[in-house]
Formats: C-alpha cells, structure tokens, sequence
C-alpha cells in the first residue's frame, strides 16, 4: 500500500513490463490463453499481468492507467488515461480508454485501440479481413488493422524504425527499449490524498 505523502507513487499494480536487457528476455508471443492467465516475472524482468485479472480488477471499480516509454535514442515519454477498462471475455477483453494526458504528440492509443478486441496469433479478433495482426507483428494486443501502438511485439534489432517492433506512432515511429504500463483506482489519489500532499 502507498503512503499519504508518498506523491503518486502508491496503489499502482504494474501490468505490463518490457525491458530490453541481455539475458532473461520473455516471450512476448503467446497464446490466448496464456495472455488470459499472465506470464512472466512480476518481480523483476518482463512481465503481462493477464486479461482476465485487467477484467475483474476495473470492471468493479473505474482504474487510470499509466505509461512510461523509452524510445531507443529520443529518451522517455510518459502518458496517462484517468479511464481504462477491460472488458469480459466474451467481448474478448475490449480497450476502453478516456482522459489521455502526457507529452506524446499523438495518443495512438485511443486513436487505433480504443474499443478494440484483444487479438493473439491464435485468436484473430482484429480488424484487418485478410489478414493475422498477431501473426505479423507477433505478441498480443487490442489490435485493430492493425496498430498505431504495439507494446508487447519484439525488440528492435536495429534503428529501423518502420520495423514491427515493439513502438508508438508520433511524427515517425517512436522503437522502445523500455515499457511499463501500470493501474490503479482512479478514487486512490483522492483517497490517500496523494496527489494534494505536496
Ligand atoms: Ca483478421
């Protein structure tokens, strides 16, 4: 639990962890079902909390949602949304998204994913007919045809930065080294006075 006084550092649960480091790199491209339960290494290195815990987690109560993004050279970008939820499985796990801040340019995640169903290799809910998104870019995500954002693709292996790999869409593509997503109650800050405390 966070501290009152603690500025805005208590009541998260981190969701997501990507980091680029030279050993213990996860497997980002799974399946459904394991994008369901979770995989990873909450404590250290990467990690996906899983679909069915963002569901039950926001579903009962209105959660903010927080990024950090390291691009490869631009340094680290921060957004925040005051509204995320997750949907059921049998809307499969859809992205509702509200209140975006931060200093990205383009909020290319409302733009493409809001409203979107989750998508894995093995389970082709996107947008685009002819085509896998989670097949082409690899891991999963709220894919639509097919991304403006996609934070649990592969790490780049080279500055080319209209490759398909983990990035943001800004004026060019930002590639990211560095990725952690996290929620928390919107009422926590209110409640634990946290954001008033100076
Ligand atoms: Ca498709």
């Amino acid at each position: 639990m966070g501290q009152p006084g603690a500025k805005d550092t208590g009541g998260w649960t981190v969701i997501l962890r990507r980091r680029n480091t030279t050993d213990g790199l996860v497997d980002f491209n799974r399946t459904w079902s394991e994008y369901r339960t979770g995989f990873g290494d909450p404590g250290e290195g990467e990690w996906w909390f899983g679909l069915s815990y963002l569901h039950a987690l926001t579903y009962r109560q209105p959660y903010e949602v927080d990024l950090l993004l390291r691009d490869i050279e631009k340094g680290t970008f921060h957004a925040q949304y005051s509204s995320f939820r997750v949907e059921d499985e049998a809307h499969n796990y859809k992205l509702i998204l509200a209140g975006f801040s931060g200093n990205l340019t383009h909020d290319a995640l409302t733009s493409k994913h809001h409203g979107s169903p989750f998508s894995t290799w093995d389970k082709d809910n996107d947008s685009w007919g002819s085509g896998n998104c989670g097949k082409s870019n690899g891991g999963g995500w709220w894919f639509n045809n097919c991304h403006f954002t996609t934070l649990t693709a592969p790490f780049p292996t080279s500055a080319d930065r209209n490759a398909r790999t983990i990035r943001w869409l800004e004026d060019d593509w930002l590639v990211l080294d560095d990725v952690t997503l996290k929620i928390r109650p919107f009422n926590y800050a209110e409640r634990f006075n946290v954001h008033n405390s100076g």
